[in-house]
């Protein structure tokens, strides 16, 4: 770095300073926090997508989000080059300059990593290039301007605004240019509504004339993900559904509304009741990148059945099941394509059995997309989930190239067999489910298309297996961080003798399950339990909830 930009940086920092008292971590998903703590996290994530896009020479994603938190919170998450989760080998990086005190050090430690990682700033030669994006959350804008600024900083760096998109979104349109397509919003909805359409003319007549196409109303969280919806329903044809998404009128983000809601509590969300029982529905988080279904059931007050990100894993890996299984056909290639699952300890116990039933491989893995993106990228066609509604499908380039040689190599006769329809119906798959991310938009349209390929309602789709009953409790704590664990989450090992405890808890209970964790996104410690009831578990919960409290919380 060269002393005009080691001045510019100094300069521009001094008025981007962090909060005093307050350490700031990169959590599961980038950092998060009351929205007035986050400028100068904001002005440094610019610094450091710039640095990103000059070591990778590609375009990088900036969102601007707290996605299932509370609207006063605000965040950001960093779009690599493919579209996923910033590398995991920056974030200790992200945390020190998050963190750095004075713009003397800050200028220090980017120096520092900049020869570390061989990034030259020449000037005159500067090509980074990073897209923003943000919410609908009022702090937004602000927010925006100091991100702008962080990146300003770094001399030649360019940012390009976006707008208001979902997080998916901005992910894919970063993916998209890396890869030299178009990557504009339309192009988004033209992608995901034509190859939508595909697998919908792809239907079997027999299953085409069980179509259903009753309604279906979705809770868009009185956010971004509503507003988009509204758009692409527009460009589709014939979809009957019902947007309640009340955020302009007065609705609060998040608020007894989305995805996380609904998982967590298994009620209606606000603007539900009793006329919409039976009806299909579905909820999207804030920045829409979490996705579940759901019903009413006659007689059960606000309760809801959920058909989580379990069971969208699991009518997905069904789907493409069968489609492989009719490629196969009169075909000695069978195995050729290794079709794995990545699920969380949060994965319904019920849900892991039965995909092993199907034969599938299950791998688990701590809870974060991050990390479960990156299982799902080793098999050929990986399909991962959290059961919060967070997944997608993954097709790796040399299955698609497969799916399409294929695809060219019918002969003339077998055109348009079912054959030929089970290779376009994949590839259809592979575009129109987000390569980049888990992404609620797009994941609504591959359910709905299959639902209807299979002539199912949301009924016969959630009786694909039986939930075991669960219960999710949060616990406030005066140091979350005290909590270490192992083997994918489903063992504390710090502190020391609380995993014994909660052991003999579990051992009280048939077919009981139960792990915490510090979350990633809010100052609490998660509890989860699983047992053979649903009053089981709820004791279970509380009880486990009891002990993080004696071991970790204020009057310990
Ligand atoms: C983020 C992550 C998810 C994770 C969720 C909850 O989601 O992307 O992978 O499941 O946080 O994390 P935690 O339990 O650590 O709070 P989102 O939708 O909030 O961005």
């Amino acid at each position: 770095m060269n002393d005009k930009q080691r001045s510019i940086l100094l300069d521009a920092s001094a008025s981007f300073l962090p909060p005093p008292g307050t350490k700031l971590s990169y959590g599961t998903s980038g950092f998060r926090e009351d929205a007035s703590l986050l400028e100068s996290t904001m002005f440094r994530m610019g610094i450091l997508a710039a640095l990103r896009s000059l070591k990778t020479k590609s375009v990088i994603g900036l969102m601007i989000t707290a996605s299932h938190n509370k609207v006063s919170d605000n965040g950001v998450k960093i779009a690599d080059p493919s579209g996923g989760m910033l590398s995991q080998d920056w974030e200790p990086f992200a945390d020190s300059l998050a963190n750095s005190p004075d713009p003397q050090h800050l200028v220090q430690l980017l120096d520092e990593f900049m020869k570390k990682e061989n990034i030259l700033l020449n000037e005159g030669e500067c090509s980074a290039e990073i897209l923003l994006a943000r919410d609908t959350r009022p702090s937004g804008a602000r927010l925006l301007q100091a991100t702008m600024q962080g990146i300003k900083s770094v001399v030649g760096a360019i940012a390009v605004d976006m707008g208001i998109l979902t997080t998916p979104q901005l992910h894919w349109m970063v993916r998209a240019r890396n890869m030299g397509n178009k990557a504009s919003e339309l192009d988004y909805f033209h992608e995901i509504s034509t190859s939508f359409r595909s697998l919908i003319d792809l239907i079997p007549t027999e299953g085409a004339k069980s179509k259903t196409n009753d309604k279906l109303i979705i809770d868009g969280a009185n956010g971004v993900g509503g507003d988009k919806l509204e758009s692409l329903v527009k460009m589709i044809n014939g979809f009957d559904v019902e947007i309640r998404n009340t955020g302009k009128e007065g609705g609060v983000l998040n608020e007894e509304v989305g995805a996380d809601y609904v998982q967590k509590e298994k009620v209606t969300p606000q603007g539900f009741d009793m006329a919409d029982v039976g009806t299909r529905c579905a909820s999207l988080d804030g920045d829409a990148d979490r996705l579940v279904y759901f019903y009413i059931e006659p007689k059960t007050e606000n309760k809801i059945i959920l058909v989580d990100g379990d069971k969208m894993l699991s009518l997905f890996a069904l789907f493409i099941l069968d489609q492989l299984k009719i490629i196969y056909e009169d075909d000695d290639e069978e195995d050729q394509i290794r079709l794995g699952v990545v699920q969380t300890a949060y994965a319904n116990g019920a849900s892991t059995a039965y995909l092993k039933f199907l034969g599938l491989e299950v791998v688990l893995t701590p809870t974060g997309v991050k990390y479960l993106h990156e299982k799902a990228d080793e098999f050929d066609i990986g399909i991962y989930f959290e059961a919060n509604g967070h997944g997608t499908v993954l097709f790796s380039d040399a299955t698609v190239e497969w799916l399409e040689k294929r695809n060219r190599g019918f002969p003339v006769r077998s055109r348009g067999s079912e054959q030929q329809k089970a290779v376009l119906r994949l590839l259809a798959v592979s575009k129109l489910i987000n390569q980049a991310v888990g992404d609620a938009l797009s994941g609504l349209l591959l359910v709905e298309a299959i639902l209807l390929h299979m002539g199912w309602s949301i009924h016969r789709w959630n009786e694909l297996y039986q939930d075991l009953p669960s219960r999710q409790l949060k616990v406030k704590v005066v140091d979350r961080t005290a909590i270490v664990t192992a083997n994918a989450e489903t063992v504390a090992v710090e502190p020391s003798g609380i995993q014994d405890a909660i052991n003999t808890e579990v051992a009280k209970y048939p077919n009981g399950r139960c792990f915490i964790r510090p979350s990633g996104t809010e100052d609490v410690v998660r509890v989860y339990a699983e047992a053979s009831r649903q009053e089981e578990a709820d004791d279970l919960a509380k009880s486990v909830a009891q002990i993080v409290d004696r071991f970790l919380g204020f009057g310990h």
